[in-house]
């Protein structure tokens, strides 16, 4: 298999959350797979193709849960394979992988200041916002409401066990945010003062449920009780068409020790520790999903996906994304 050492070290540093985020993780991908096409001493156009292939499941392989990273994949490799199907040279297809990725690329940017354009606007004066994890999206729509002039708080949580939520609260106060750093388990103490909740995405599903860091779930619980707003920005292409088929989205599990030292597990072999890296807030403790195509309902996840994706097939799935995906899925356009 001749993936190159960039891409394998770009997979590495996904996988070990060098690079992490869902958004990050998708441009980290097509990046990757530009490399791939750059680097690749294919003779022919079949065997570029198979390098492609290899470097798309090295890269599909490092995370399970940010459906980002297929839906990136997807982008490019669909397009690479319409440049091969029609005949199209090594150059041809060559040409139209960077051409994907620099698309797929700035657009998923774009997306990220339109959805801060368009959440900030739910965003008023004198609000206290709970975030949690760290959320390029979400921290857009915060940052793109305080520099129009709009003046409130945010309460961040420390995101256990990666400390996500610490950058998080960096960002904001080296924006001149005021941001208040606590601990996960304080979320509902807290929230009998918080206004809104904003948080991020990894997934969203045909149903309008949202999957995101572990504990969102909770303090959407908490959100529903208090009859506070729980707002999710998330890019359409965080949105899972495998989910129209009825396949479910996986949840990753991390190794023990991100929660406890291994001298811990050496002096305990009697505890068994679990890692759920993401959980599922269901669409009912959802009021609004911030997109780049316009604010809407979780209910309307199904129209996103159908716009977004379609679902009847006229050209089928690269082939590394049938045997990567657990549920093949069959699309005409993306
Ligand atoms: C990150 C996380 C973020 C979403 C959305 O988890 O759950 O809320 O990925 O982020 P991890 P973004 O740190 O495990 O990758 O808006 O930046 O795509």
């Amino acid at each position: 298999m001749t993936v190159p050492e960039e891409v394998i070290k770009l997979a590495e540093d996904i996988k070990n959350m060098k690079i992490r985020g869902a958004g990050e993780i998708a441009r980290a991908a097509v990046k990757g797979l530009s490399i791939a096409a750059a680097k690749s001493e294919a003779d022919s156009r079949e065997e570029f193709m198979r390098d492609l292939d290899n470097a798309a499941k090295v890269l599909l392989s490092t995370r399970p849960t940010a459906v980002s990273l297929p839906n990136a994949l997807r982008y490019v490799m669909v397009r690479a394979y319409r440049a091969y199907e029609g005949g199209g040279t090594k150059e041809e297809i060559k040409e139209s992988v960077f051409r994907a990725s620099d698309e797929f690329y700035k657009n998923s940017l774009k997306a990220v200041d339109l959805i801060g354009m368009y959440g900030s606007r739910r965003i008023e004066d004198g609000d206290v916002i709970m975030t949690h994890c760290h959320s390029t999206a979400a921290v857009s729509i915060l940052v793109n409401a305080w520099r129009s002039g709009k003046k409130f708080e945010v309460i961040s949580t420390e995101t256990r066990p990666r400390y996500q939520g610490r950058i998080t609260a960096s960002i904001l106060a080296k924006e001149g945010i005021p941001v208040s750093l606590i601990v996960d388990s304080a979320a509902r103490f807290f929230m009998e003062h918080v206004d809104k909740v904003v948080v991020g995405a990894d997934a969203v599903a045909a149903n309008g449920a949202v999957v995101n860091k572990i504990g969102t779930s909770m303090i959407a619980l908490a959100a529903h009780e208090a009859r506070v707003n729980f707002i999710v920005a998330a890019e359409t292409y965080k949105f899972s068409p495998e989910t129209v088929l009825g396949s479910l989205i996986r949840i990753e599990e991390r190794p023990a020790d991100e929660i406890v030292d291994t001298q811990y597990l050496r002096d305990n072999p009697g505890v068994k520790v679990r890692n759920p890296a993401f959980d599922v807030t269901p669409a009912s403790y959802v009021d609004l999903i911030v997109t780049e195509k316009g604010v809407i309902p979780p209910e309307a996840a199904i129209l996103v996906l159908k716009e977004e994706f379609g679902w009847f097939s006229s050209v089928s799935l690269p082939k590394f994304l049938k045997e990567g995906l657990e549920t093949p899925v069959e699309m005409s356009e993306y």
